[in-house]
């Protein structure tokens, strides 16, 4: 135990803290196919932290930003080909097709670990190999798990260490025999035959893929974002989506892993309640996740837990809890500024890495949204000089800040607690500019899955090429469900079912939002941002049993007067603009859900076919 073990090129030098034989035999392995040059244990610290980042600014992969204007932060700019997720490039390497669904790519895992391996072999050499030790939720809380991951890149050792708790004190809790997801990412640009080193080096050729039953993630090819921080989409989502599956099959009733915010409303009596919501990729979680409440809301408070991920357990009083998985926001810096979002610009002041937003001349950043107006000369997201007349954007639209939860002024007391928050409510919401009303309460559990596995988001132009096409994205999930999407329905309606027999009031309430109706001329009706705070009001009145509402085909929605209005001037006829229900589009609406019905047939749910039956009924009358 703990003796040195060659790996394939590099000494092991296993740290005598770690004390678990199993996770040194598998770094041992991945060692002899990768080959490093070196492998380094990551401790965690702030000394490795500010050694990682020095050695990556000497090496011309990130820029240390001017310490006045932004405090120990840096720069990263990224190879233009390696800049987002890589869908068509994502795996679900379950035993069988079936398993993964008609909404993920599958290949069968021996024929995967066939193609892998070459690739994987060696591409290591000349590289640093950093052993990453991370938990996904506080250190040690039941809901919690823990993963190693195995890069060659610093960008990510760094990037982890803000996005989790990672270092020394993860393997405390390991343990000799705790269990860890093992990951392994490699940028795939072995440094063979004396090849210089890039600033970011990655392959064209890229695969991130899962083998959910050996809960093995192993990603090639790039060094960006969700691809290569393995804790992120493809371990806090895509595997732990099939660990609260399979565990349905030991306990009865399994956890969740959701692509949702989580946020605590407070009234100013003192009523709080914790809410955890879904909305696409891109669409604002981060904004609704630090709102700042109108100034006619006096004592009404937001908190925030999370911006992007929520585990989900039963707890042992029958309620759901919540943690937030991650330690950090790896949110979208365009658009951002100080009206749409304060919070999150107070939480980059200082200690952030930018990846692909622009230099100002004096050391700082910038990106489209930012400032009004934009200064007169930058260097742009891909290193070349940038003025207003470039006709180009200075920042890439997917750039990205990653910072500390902690540095959030308005983090909740209990996001760090190991027994998560009691959750009262899930919002489901996309972006439509028609049909889907501002806010929906289900009248009951299996109406709102019914709600949440039909949810819809039109495409952006950037995104798609075309604008307004609306893109089916059940839960928010369709890129991050591990398995089958028709099992995942089927698992959300059994839990739902467990905690309402035991107790019909440990269900959380179920809405569905729309803040993005237009009027005829294509403009947003809805204010948005702060002012979503109205809305969250009349949930948690709700909650409480003190709103009032009507009754309308889909469940029930708010009247005008339920709704306080003081400090904005909003008349009930735009307030019909985003509430009014048009039963032709809902037809129409409803023949999109059969395609969506259609494409999920195998393992579908009944329950989900009947409740379209009848919403059918309710519309033909
Ligand atoms: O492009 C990437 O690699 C980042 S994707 C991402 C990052 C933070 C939060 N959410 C997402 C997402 O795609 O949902
Ligand atoms: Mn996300």
């Amino acid at each position: 135990m703990n003796q040195p073990v060659m790996g394939g090129v590099a000494t092991l030098n296993v740290p005598a803290y770690i004390k678990q034989q199993k996770l040194i035999n598998w770094v041992a392995e991945i060692a002899a196919l990768t080959k490093p040059d070196r492998i380094h244990w990551c401790d965690g610290s702030q000394e490795e932290y500010d050694r990682l980042c020095a050695e990556m600014v000497a090496a011309g992969t990130m820029k240390k930003l001017n310490q006045e204007k932004r405090p120990n932060s840096y720069l990263a700019c990224s190879d233009p080909t390696d800049v987002a997720r890589v869908e068509d490039r994502t795996y679900i390497c379950s035993s069988t097709k079936e398993q993964a669904g008609p909404t993920n790519n599958w290949m069968d895992p021996a024929e995967m670990r066939a193609t892998l391996n070459p690739l994987f072999d060696g591409c290591m050499v000349g590289r640093t190999m950093y052993v990453v030790p991370f938990s996904m939720g506080p250190l040690g809380s039941p809901i919690a798990h823990i993963g190693v991951e195995l890069s060659d890149s610093p960008y990510v050792a760094v990037n982890m260490r803000i996005m989790t708790r990672m270092g020394k004190a993860v393997y405390d809790v390991l343990g000799t025999d705790g269990e860890f997801v093992p990951c392994v990412h490699t940028v795939g640009a072995p440094l063979t035959a004396g090849r210089k080193d890039v600033a970011w080096p990655c392959n064209p050729t890229k695969y991130i893929v899962h083998y959910p039953e050996t809960r093995e993630i192993w990603s090639f090819g790039s060094g960006y974002g969700g691809n290569a921080l393995l804790g992120k989409k493809c371990f806090a989502l895509r595997i732990a989506s099939n660990m609260g599956h399979q565990d349905a099959q030991i306990d009865g009733k399994g956890w969740l892993a959701e692509h949702m915010l989580i946020l605590g409303v407070e009234s100013p009596q003192g009523k709080k309640h914790y809410i955890a919501a879904a909305f696409p990729s891109a669409c604002g979680k981060t904004n609704f996740a630090m709102l700042i409440p109108p100034a006619s809301f006096d004592g009404w408070k937001i908190t925030t837990i999370g911006d992007d991920i929520a585990w989900i357990k039963p707890g042992a009083d029958g309620r759901l809890y919540a943690i937030n998985p991650e330690a950090g926001y790896f949110g979208v810096a365009p658009g951002t500024n100080e009206k749409t979002n304060f919070n999150c610009m107070a939480s980059l002041r200082e200690n952030t890495i930018f990846t692909n937003v622009a230099l100002t001349d004096d050391g700082d950043v910038w990106w489209e949204g930012l400032s009004k107006q934009a200064p007169a000369h930058l260097i742009d997201w891909q290193g070349k000089d940038w003025t207003p007349a470039s006709g180009t954007k200075a920042a890439h639209p997917n750039a990205r800040f990653t910072v500390a939860a902690t540095q959030n002024p308005v983090i909740d007391a209990a996001w760090d607690d190991p027994a998560g928050v009691p959750i009262s409510a899930f919002i489901f919401g996309g972006r439509r500019s028609t049909t889907v009303p501002l806010v929906t309460e289900a009248r009951n559990w299996t109406e709102g899955v019914y709600m949440a596995a039909t949810m819809g988001s039109e495409t952006t132009a950037a995104a798609a090429g075309q604008q307004g096409v609306v893109r089916r994205d059940p839960f928010a999930m369709l890129p991050f469900i591990g398995y089958n999407m028709s099992d995942y329905f089927q698992h959300w309606l059994n839990l739902g079912e467990k905690i309402g027999q035991a107790n019909p009031a440990a269900l959380p309430k179920v809405y569905c939002v729309n803040w993005f109706r237009t009027d005829e001329q294509g403009h947003f009706v809805w204010p948005g941002f702060g002012d979503n705070m109205r809305v969250l009001k009349w949930m948690l009145e709700r909650i409480e049993g003190t709103a009032g509402g009507i009754e309308n085909i889909f469940g029930t929605t708010p009247r005008f007067g339920d709704l306080k209005w003081d400090g904005i001037p909003f008349s009930p006829e735009e307030f019909e603009t985003i509430t009014s229900i048009d039963k032709d589009a809902w037809r129409e609406e409803l023949v999109l859900h059969e395609e969506l019905f259609t494409k999920l047939a195998y393992h579908l749910p009944a329950e989900l076919k009947a409740v379209k039956a009848e919403l059918e009924k309710r519309l033909a009358k």
